[in-house]
């Protein structure tokens, strides 16, 4: 009988996350395509992709033709901590359904912290009525999106709507509608001076790995009508130092934080971050990566491939990102 497969074939590599729906997916997006999971796939001088979500260190090196490595995530990191990454095109998610799902991710906590979600749900919890009912207008502040990549520019554009002031941050200088860009070292300061609600939506890169730390809260303006900034990290983990977002909450640097991602995830149960009041987590949900929304654009960039058409969505390894 034939061999159906024709094309170029998979290794699905993935740490932490269930096989099965990826395959179904590949299967349904690429009959014409095997598919082969570790062990069977190591070191096979027939596999062509690389479709991953934390690969095994050293695995990829092992794979002789192997064509383009597909990241499960829009972050990239998670090759990179393979030090032994062989010399052919990375790709990464750029996916309208993850961007909406970011974006609303974004909104909900600025939302959450501008009408005083935190506060309404403590005192629920304690049967207290407040009669306080003083509102900043959201025109009164400035939310500052570290990153202006796919996700920080849609966040802000959301944002925008709902009439809040914006400020972005970037590596390279951008211009976006309706945000005051600062970028590279220049821009921090400007930018930090900028924002009552930072929201980082940065990538990890040896630049940027500990940029959320005490130095960068001092460096935060303390005069807007929140007083204190608040938080919002949605990038990695690996951007803060979580010991120095806890001394900035109790010294007051920081009003508030939201947290979707961690130093080490999962996150430790004795870490403190899990019971302090001014802190909200999500466990690495802002954006998730949904098979059926993201197999099939990655099959057509592999048959585009073939056809001798560019890669979209490439990552610059010397950026990092
Ligand atoms: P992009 O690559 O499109 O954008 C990255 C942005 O960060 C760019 O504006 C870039 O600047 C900026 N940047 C990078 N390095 C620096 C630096 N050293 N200084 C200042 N700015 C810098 O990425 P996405 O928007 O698609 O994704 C951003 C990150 O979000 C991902 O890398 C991932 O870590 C995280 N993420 C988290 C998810 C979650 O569920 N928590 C889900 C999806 C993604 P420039 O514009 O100049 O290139
Ligand atoms: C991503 C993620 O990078 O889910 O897409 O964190």
């Amino acid at each position: 009988m034939a061999d159906r497969h024709t094309n170029g074939r998979i290794l699905l590599a993935l740490t932490g996350w269930q096989s099965e729906i990826w395959i179904d997916e590949l299967g349904k997006a690429a009959p014409d395509r095997a598919v082969t999971l570790e062990p069977e796939g190591e070191a096979d001088p027939t596999i062509d992709y690389a479709v991953v979500w934390k690969q095994r260190p050293g695995l990829l090196s092992n794979l002789p033709n192997l064509k383009a490595i597909f990241s499960l995530g829009a972050g990239v990191d998670h090759i990179f901590a393979d030090t032994s990454l062989p010399d052919v095109p990375i790709v990464r998610v750029v996916s309208p359904d993850l961007t909406t799902r970011m974006s609303e991710y974004v909104v909900w906590q600025v939302l959450d912290h501008h009408r005083r979600g935190p506060l309404y749900r403590a005192q629920q919890a304690d049967r207290v009525w407040y009669e306080h009912r003083e509102q900043t207008a959201a025109s009164a502040l400035t939310v500052g999106i570290m990153g202006l990549g796919e996700l920080g520019r849609d966040a802000a554009a959301k944002l925008r709507v709902l009439g809040f002031q914006l400020s972005g941050w970037s590596r390279t200088e951008k211009q976006v509608d309706g945000v005051a860009c600062h970028a590279g070292e220049t821009g921090l300061g400007p930018f930090l001076a900028s924002a009552d609600i930072v929201v980082v939506l940065l990538p990890l890169t040896p630049d940027t790995r500990g940029i959320l730390n005490h130095d960068l809260f001092k460096r935060m303006t303390r005069r807007g009508p929140l007083g204190a900034p608040v938080l919002i990290n949605a990038g990695r983990g690996g951007l803060q130092s979580e010991a120095d977002i806890l001394s900035a909450l109790d010294e007051g640097l920081l009003s508030a934080v939201t947290l979707d991602v961690f130093e080490q995830e999962p996150l430790a149960a004795e870490s403190r971050l899990w019971s302090h009041p001014k802190v909200t987590l999500t466990p690495h949900a802002a954006a998730a990566s949904v098979p059926s929304s993201l197999i099939a654009p990655i099959v057509k960039q592999m048959d585009a491939l073939e056809r001798g058409e560019a890669l979209m969505h490439l990552v610059d390894r010397k950026a990092g990102y």
